[in-house]
């Protein structure tokens, strides 16, 4: 079997089953007639127990359900794979699947929420997990990462403790997938080492615009080792094709209940169109010699490498062009593990990273019944397995021979020892020292990183994370737990503390600690954004008597380039355009809303505006849209009225309006949806 992108798929086919073929049957493959009525006696009397078929399917579906994930357990998944631009890291490491040029690397990728439930909406303040299995020739590698570069703790041990106060609160189990409630805030207050990655959380790196759309960080230290033994440290970055875009806090609220699936949707849909979503992996490297040169510790994961201290190297890219046939089979089943390494890639000692070691491999002993998950189809690796572990639950392979032991002769000694230099070798660090429960000094320094964050922040993407912790510690219901919070945020910024305790009633800071002025632009998601409208959700509005001309120049110019424009009316069908004829409508707008779109746009028609002046539901598509930043086009006068009937200024920033459907129009309205979003609206006070 070649590695070419299909290695996985090929192993995949022998286990996909086809649902629309045969004849029923039971478990057992005796045919069956009746799945409708149990065997009884007579018409009316007790069922029989000896009705196998009653039996058996009882029987599976009181059993169909598993445990979900502690944490991380909703989630989407995809297949694809991952391809190295050249061979230029094979100066630090031997890791075949990294280093040759060409060679396509089949990967199965995660994404998910932390907190949540699996039934809990997606567009909730999280972190996201970003979880890759790479199935190389050499066994499979896992990078289990999220989309934030730091985590809430620095040491495994405290994990426990922090998704205890993460999770619903334990008498009532209140509340479902969010972090705005006393436990979590209580740990953050007496933890300052949570405070970097809370700045994260309050950012709207929580609420990505879609899983295609974000970062994703291998966040450890890890160690690359080259074919000569030598060891780098690294980081891994995943950097989205289409840009780093996020949601606004009050669509995050109206999308889980108009679409709690958004983000699972959102990856699904784009997949089955052809959009196949693409990363670029980055590394930043280390060399060993340089582990002591930073003012923060290589091994403390609340802390990142400023990309401006060691830039980032672009080494190849990762592609994903398929969904998978069964949520549960592979998605729910899919099994990540830090130790899943292949050679040339090595564990360092982040306390963090080590306690992670033991957590994977013993979670999926709960969740997935028994030590042999790892022959479930998305599990199993395309390279060859071969040992001697034997027997356990669910075991799916036939094991010949009349031996598994090694040493032996009664096999010929095979499986042989692969001591020919392809095995795995741990690098061969001196470590020496007394055996303590005890951090080091140099993981001391909890606040200076949460204030390079802040630093590096835009105007609006200060005031959305002053409007989110606003809003998290405003439903904290204990008032120390509140001035706690400010207390640890007045070691990283003034302002920021001041601004936050004015809005949750506690008093702000009296004096402005000593904080450093240094910024690292590339935290900012206002730093050189990717402009494109491609996949972007263009809502047409639309009612009879609608200029079907200005529907299609619009759909031409912005579908032209990858953008998916939809006709919405109050009624499903089609409206009749000002020249009689019909135009298509996709969706109803009582389905819908405009927190489910990218943009809008009203065409011209006397008639279709003024119905749709008198329709609250499309007034209030476009001021949302406007409140939340999006990019609102009208043309012709009469829309430029129903734009002010929906208190919407008729000129300014991503506001795109005049007589015709020309290059100029269109032009300055893709402009508008490249941008994603404008922020520099005064939104506050239109009323949505
Ligand atoms: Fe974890 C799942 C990412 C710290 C213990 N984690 C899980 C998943 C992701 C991460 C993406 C979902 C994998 C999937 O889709 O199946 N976790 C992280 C990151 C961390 C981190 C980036 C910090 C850098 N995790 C962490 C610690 C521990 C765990 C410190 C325990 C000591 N994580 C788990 C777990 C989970 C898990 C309990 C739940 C389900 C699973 O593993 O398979 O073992």
């Amino acid at each position: 079997m070649t590695n070419d992108g299909t290695a996985k798929d090929q192993q995949l086919a022998n286990f996909r089953v086809k649902a629309d073929e045969g004849k029923l049957t039971t478990d057992q493959g005796i045919r069956v007639d009746d799945t409708d009525n149990s065997l009884r006696v007579g018409e009316r009397g007790p069922s029989l127990l000896q009705d196998f078929h009653l039996r058996e399917k009882i029987t599976h579906f009181d059993h169909e359900r598993i445990p979900e994930r502690v944490v991380h357990a909703r989630g989407a998944g995809a297949y694809g794979y991952f391809e190295p631009y050249d061979d230029s890291l094979s100066q630090v490491t031997k890791a075949r699947f990294l280093t040759t040029p060409g060679l396509r690397t089949p990967v199965f990728v995660r994404f998910s929420t932390v907190a949540g439930s699996r039934g809990s909406a997606d567009t909730v303040r999280d972190v996201r997990g970003f979880a890759t299995k790479f199935y190389t020739e050499e066994g499979n590698f896992d990078l289990v990462g999220n989309n934030m570069p730091v985590f809430f703790i620095q040491d495994g041990i405290k994990f426990p403790d922090f998704v205890h106060a993460v999770k619903p609160e334990p008498h009532n189990e209140i509340p479902q997938a969010a972090s705005a409630h006393d436990s979590l805030w209580d740990f953050v207050q007496l933890q300052p080492e949570t405070m970097h990655m809370m700045m994260w959380l309050m950012s709207d790196r929580a609420i990505p615009r879609s899983y295609r759309m974000m970062q994703g960080f291998g966040v450890h230290t890890f160690r690359f080792v080259d074919a000569g033994g030598r060891s780098t440290f690294v980081k891994f970055h995943w950097r989205p094709k289409l840009g780093i875009h996020s949601l606004v806090w009050d669509e995050t609220q109206k999308v889980a209940g108009q679409d709690p699936d958004y983000n699972r949707r959102d990856l699904w849909e784009a997949i089955a169109h052809g959009d196949f979503p693409e990363w670029e992996l980055g590394v930043q490297l280390v060399p060993e010699e340089d582990e002591h040169k930073f003012d923060f510790d290589l091994l403390d994961s609340t802390k990142i490498i400023p990309e401006e201290v060691v830039p980032l190297k672009p080494v190849g890219r990762m592609v994903l062009d398929r969904n998978p046939n069964n949520f549960f089979a592979e998605t729910e089943q899919v099994a990540f593990h830090l130790a899943n390494v292949v050679p040339g890639i090595d564990v360092t000692n982040d306390p963090l990273l080590q306690a992670r070691l033991f957590s994977y491999l013993d979670t999926q002993l709960i969740r997935l019944g028994g030590p042999n998950f790892h022959q479930i189809p998305v599990n199993r690796p395309v390279a060859p397995i071969a040992n001697h572990h034997r027997d356990g639950y669910h075991q799916m392979f036939i094991h010949q021979g009349e031996a598994a032991h090694h040493p032996n002769t009664m096999l010929g000694g095979c499986p042989a020892l692969a001591t020919d230099g392809s095995a795995y070798s741990f690098y061969p660090q001196q470590v020496d020292g007394k055996v303590i429960r005890k951090r080091a000094e140099s993981f001391n320094d909890h606040y200076s990183q949460a204030t390079l964050f802040w630093n590096s922040m835009s105007v609006w993407e200060k005031k959305h994370i002053i409007a989110a912790f606003r809003f998290e510690l405003g439903k904290v219901t204990r008032k120390n737990i509140r001035e706690g919070v400010v207390r640890n945020l007045a070691h990283v910024d003034h302002h920021l503390a001041v601004a936050v305790a004015e809005g949750i009633g506690v008093a702000p800071p009296q004096k402005a600690e000593e904080t450093h002025k240094n910024s690292s632009p590339a935290l900012s998601q206002a730093t050189d954004p990717v402009q494109s409208v491609a996949t972007r959700k263009i809502a047409i509005l639309a009612a009879d008597g609608v200029n079907a001309s200005d529907v299609i120049r619009v759909t031409e110019a912005l579908g032209g380039q990858g953008a998916l424009c939809e006709v919405l009316a109050a009624h499903d069908g089609a409206v009749q355009g000002s020249g009689g004829e019909p135009v298509e409508v996709a969706k109803a707008l009582t389905t819908t809303g405009s927190v489910l779109y990218d943009a809008v746009y009203v065409p011209g028609g006397e008639e279709s505006i003024s119905t749709l002046a008198e329709d609250g539901d499309a007034v209030h598509f476009i001021t949302e849209a406007y409140k939340h930043g999006k990019a609102v086009a009208a043309s012709g006068a009469a829309a430029l009225s129903l734009l002010e009937r929906a208190e919407v200024p008729t000129s300014g920033e991503g506001v795109v309006t005049g007589e015709a459907t020309d290059a100029r129009f269109t032009d300055a309205f893709t402009k508008a949806v490249a941008a994603h979003r404008h922020f520099d609206r005064d939104s506050e006070r239109v009323p949505a």
